[in-house]
């Protein structure tokens, strides 16, 4: 038998890599295999390092690390606690290794990924499975055995030479009830310096888990690097075993690949989740605020690249966190809380007048790590920065000038489209005064947003929670980005924004939506946004800064201060309510003819949403609600029975002069 632990070599098949979960062979006692893990540990790491790993009294711990040190066979290993020594030996060894170089403003570093490891690939994640189990279509898995002998035959002996830094976070607040713990091996100093700018430290939350094996693992290794990046990306592999909840990363430094607390310990979370009825979802958390210093908190999902940053970063409102939020049910309420405490974010179109708190922090010392930029003596630049473009700089791509073209005689842009900067979120000055209360913030409402050019009006409320997660959350679709490796453009399935990362039966993941909010004093609202509708022209129809009103108009909703108007798809605005809130927040003069192209309901465009999502959930998912598919006949009818009384296309105001009929 092959195998199932980090060390093919490993003669210890049965108990390896089971992280310490009762799994002990017929022929060691679990004491002696403790024994052999402190053995192998204390050879292998220096005294001091040691004794930090053993302040951790935690046997599937010390498995975890000593089977990933048989495995990746470092020269040295750092174990970094929480201190602040600890950090700035991390922080300082991205440099001295070359995976970072410093740039002008003291703390500002710039890191490449390889010209093919620039987003996250699809296609090399994939789901660990045992034999028998089965996931369903939508989710790309590999048979246990098979997938772990491939992933550890990459991973053997990946670190010869050097150093394995082992590192402890809390996903979420630490010590509250969505707290998760998690640790990670990494031989990337750029992936183990990100994280201190992602996560909040967790050595002593790990301290207090006692022997607990109850905490995500995550097992990388860049691989084989020639001028300080993966050049073997035919054998890039991210596995996920989500029974061990362990993640082996191998032969890519790609942030959404390595960094194993974003979406690779989303997947995780996602599979707890569900066992235990909360929820992890790829969401943006903030404050909205409304009338008389009210705060109303958000949750909104969107798809990589479509928005979700700057919406939870408008101006006015605060933030609590940009990207992955967990959910639970307290006090008769939804709360949600930041699973991160700092922000990956995509630094293309970033400019000083729509971004000013971002662009104030990427331009004053502080720690924030560039990636995949322009570096222009010692400046970085970025796709549409609103400066005039450089002459030369240095890219992922090696020398770059201006006009640079490719082979194929193409256009070289001057930075990647998926570009991104890490910093902390206490940076920002519009951080929220809750971001990190361990109950989290009660949520208000939760938004979807999706890239449609042609269908969904720019916001809409959903008439009941099932409504809403059915029509807005489950019927997501998107056009897809450079966030992932892949064409982009291209019209794409993506329930919740998080289909990437769903872990379970798809069937099963939005059944467990459906029931989240049973029995709930207080249920959220839930809302649609799109923010990339274009006219027959194709131009945009709405401004950027338009959804600065849309989320002062959903706040509103939330407490009922305005009304809406009924359409057979949600409640939309009423004019009059937008043209004021325009006036306010952005001192604009909103017009009826705007409001109007904007917000008229596309009955075909609508129609054929419905028609392929019906056949999406109907084909290739398997225990599928059935009340998913009634929602979507409901929805059919009411748009059919519109579409023959005021035909396809139909103007806000014809549905504000016919109040639907008592139901
Ligand atoms: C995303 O792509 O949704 C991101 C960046 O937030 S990544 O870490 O690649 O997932
Ligand atoms: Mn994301």
């Amino acid at each position: 038998m092959q195998s199932a632990g980090p060390s093919p070599s490993s003669s210890r098949d049965k108990q390896s890599f089971r992280n310490g979960r009762a799994v002990v062979s017929a022929s060691r006692k679990g004491s002696d295999v403790e024994k052999d893990h402190r053995r192998l540990l204390e050879s292998a790491l220096d005294r001091e390092n040691f004794d930090k790993l053993m302040y951790l009294e935690n046997p599937a711990l010390h498995r975890f690390v000593a089977e990933s040190i048989e495995l990746c066979k470092p020269e040295a290993v750092f174990v970094c606690s929480d201190s602040d020594e600890d950090i700035r030996f991390i922080r300082e060894l991205a440099i001295k290794n070359g995976e970072e170089r410093p740039l002008n403003i003291e703390g500002h570093t710039i890191h490449f990924d390889g010209p093919q490891d620039q987003g996250r690939d699809k296609a090399a994640t994939k789901y660990l499975v045992p034999p028998g189990v089965d996931l369903g279509a939508s989710l790309n898995t590999i048979d246990k055995e098979e997938g772990l002998a491939e992933v550890q035959g990459f991973l053997a002996g990946a670190m010869e030479g050097r150093m394995m830094l082992v590192r402890f976070f809390s996903l979420g607040p630490t010590n509250s009830d969505f707290s998760i713990s998690g640790v990670q091996v990494t031989d990337s100093a750029y992936v183990a310096h990100s994280e201190d700018l992602l996560y909040r430290s967790g050595y002593e939350q790990f301290k207090s888990l006692g022997a607990s094996p109850d905490f995500f693992r995550v097992l990388h290794s860049a691989g084989r690097l020639e001028n300080n990046v993966s050049i073997e990306i035919d054998k890039r592999r991210i596995y996920i075993d989500l029974d061990d909840e362990t993640v082996y990363s191998v032969n890519t430094q790609y942030a959404g690949n390595t960094v194993g607390f974003k979406k690779l310990s989303l997947r995780l979370a996602i599979r707890r989740a569900h066992r235990e009825r909360w929820l992890a979802e790829h969401m943006f958390v903030m404050g909205v605020h409304g009338p008389d210093e009210r705060v109303t908190y958000f949750t909104g999902a969107y798809p990589s690249a479509c928005g979700k940053t700057s919406t939870a970063m408008i101006p006015g409102e605060t933030i609590v966190g940009d990207d992955i939020a967990y959910l639970r049910r307290k006090h008769g309420r939804v709360h949600a809380v930041n699973v991160e405490s700092g922000i990956f974010g995509i630094i293309r179109d970033v400019n000083e007048k729509d971004d000013p708190l971002i662009w104030d922090v990427l331009h004053r010392p502080g720690e924030v790590i560039f990636s995949n930029v322009l570096e222009v003596n010692g400046s970085p630049r970025w796709l549409r920065d609103g400066l005039p473009e450089p002459e030369k700089g240095v890219n992922f791509q090696g020398d770059w000038h201006k006009g640079k073209t490719d082979s194929e005689g193409d256009h070289v842009p001057l930075a990647h489209p998926n570009s991104r900067y890490t910093f902390r979120l206490r940076e920002l000055e519009n951080l929220d005064l809750r971001a990190n209360d361990p109950e989290g913030v009660p949520v208000g409402g939760i938004i979807y947003g999706g890239r449609d050019s042609d269908t969904t009006t720019p916001v809409i409320q959903s008439f009941t929670w099932f409504h809403g997660v059915v029509t807005m959350g489950a019927c997501l679709e998107s056009e897809t980005t450079a966030a992932t490796i892949g064409k982009t453009g291209v019209r794409a399935f993506q329930p919740m924004a998080n289909l990437d990362f769903v872990s379970i039966l798809l069937g099963q993941y939005v059944r467990s939506h459906l029931e989240f909010t049973a029995g709930l004093e207080h249920q959220p609202l839930i809302f649609s946004t799109n923010y990339f509708l274009r006219d027959a022209d194709g131009k945009f129809i709405t401004g950027m800064k338009d959804k600065y009103v849309w989320v002062k108009w959903m706040e509103l909703r939330v407490h009922g201060d305005v009304d809406a108007i009924h359409t057979p798809v949600g409640f939309i605005p009423r004019y009059d309510d937008l043209a004021g809130l325009f006036k306010r927040v952005l001192d604009r003069d909103y017009t009826r003819e705007e409001y109007e192209k904007a917000f008229t309901l596309r009955i075909p465009e609508y129609l054929a949403k419905i028609e392929r999502m019906t056949g999406v959930w109907r084909d290739d998912v398997p225990e599928t609600p059935d009340i998913l598919f009634d929602i979507l006949e409901e929805q059919t009818e009411r748009l059919q029975e519109a579409l023959a009384k005021h035909g396809e296309y139909v103007s806000p105001f014809v549905f504000e002069a016919e109040p639907p009929e008592e139901e």
